[in-house]
């Protein structure tokens, strides 16, 4: 991409214009798949319509009861939900959907004609943060089908990061940004909302080999193994056999928010698996809506993901809902989590 002197681009891109010239790079395509991220992009453009007038349900009409127009208010993470679906049954691109928000999966209505993909999507995460007006976000991952015949079946959802064909999320910030991967690069559309259009404003974003932050909710610290703390003190520059300079601490609570920013900038993100719950699953975030597109984005980038034993992007899920520790961002840095852990236990 051309370059002025003043650093303005030359050419300004749509999001659509993008991913258009990219299927002409892949003779034979159908379109379905271009089409699918395209319809994805607008599902994005009314959620992040509705985010920005989130502070005015309470005005307007509280979440949950009628608003002045008599109208039922729908809480924010169900529209988003439901956006999303509303957006991909009917276009004949997928066979089949599961969300973050919806126990089973989500099949597409018999009067629809069926597609070749599998989409599976966090519709908005961390919704905790809606009502305190910090960034959130919906994060996509979309799949080949899998099984021959009939309609698609959970088995199809139930596929290891490894085999996404496509990646990605949605930042409702001060600005909302759309962020995605084929498996060609990763790129960055920032949406112009006078225009509603995304426009191409980060192309090929690679992680920065010098990480600056590290995030994580050490509130829970009480609660991690040996291994994980010892790997934060040993961020901290508190490791006296192998001292290094500190990392500096950043965690807002929204994994795409606090994913996107060390993305950009360097560093890692960890949600590890701790004690509060000494029967409960090994960690908090959702492999199949969170860790596996986001592992990819991470990969795709120059970065890495794990569970602190292995690649996320290796785990076969057993169960729509299955979660996973999530270490994800600089490669160097979720290396060093996988040493301490396999060392001291996690
Ligand atoms: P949610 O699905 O309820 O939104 O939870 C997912 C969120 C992530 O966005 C975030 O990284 C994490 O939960 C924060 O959890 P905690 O508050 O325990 O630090």
């Amino acid at each position: 991409m051309n370059e002025r002197p003043n650093g303005i681009r030359e050419e300004i891109i749509t999001i659509e214009r993008y991913i258009l010239d990219q299927q002409y790079t892949h003779p034979g395509a159908t379109g379905a798949f271009t089409n699918l991220l395209y319809d994805i992009a607008l599902a994005a453009k009314i959620i992040a319509r509705e985010t920005t007038r989130a502070g005015l349900v309470e005005i307007l009409g509280l979440a949950g009861k009628m608003n002045i127009q008599g109208e039922a208010q729908m809480k924010l993470d169900v529209f988003a939900n439901e956006t999303m679906v509303r957006m991909n049954s009917y276009t004949g691109r997928l066979a089949l959907m599961a969300s973050e928000e919806v126990p089973g999966v989500i099949s597409i209505p018999e009067e629809y004609s069926a597609g070749r993909y599998i989409l599976v999507f966090d519709p908005l995460d961390g919704s905790s943060n809606i009502d305190v007006n910090v960034s959130i976000g919906t994060i996509f991952g979309v799949y080949r089908r899998i099984t021959k015949e009939g309609p698609a079946t959970e088995a199809d959802c139930l596929q290891p990061g490894r085999d996404l064909v496509a990646a990605g999320y949605i930042i409702y910030g001060s600005s909302t940004m759309m962020i995605y991967s084929t498996g060609n690069g990763v790129h960055g559309f920032t949406l112009d909302p006078g225009v509603g259009e995304f426009l191409l404003s980060h192309p090929n974003i690679r992680i920065p080999d010098k990480a600056k932050y590290f995030s994580v909710n050490q509130g829970y610290e009480k609660y991690w193994g040996e291994g994980v703390l010892r790997f934060t003190r040993w961020l901290q520059g508190m490791n006296e056999e192998d001292p290094r300079e500190p990392l500096s601490g950043r965690y807002i609570g929204s994994l795409v928010a606090d994913f996107h920013r060390n993305l950009l900038a360097g560093g890692i993100y960890y949600y590890p698996a701790d004690r509060r719950k000494p029967k409960g699953p090994r960690g908090k975030l959702r492999l199949l809506y969170e860790a596996a597109p986001l592992a990819f984005i991470a990969q795709h980038a120059g970065g890495y993901a794990s569970d602190g034993q292995q690649p996320i992007l290796d785990i076969l899920p057993e169960s729509l809902h299955q979660r996973v520790p999530l270490y994800i961002g600089n490669r160097d840095l979720v290396e060093k989590a996988e040493e301490f852990i396999a060392a001291y236990g996690e």
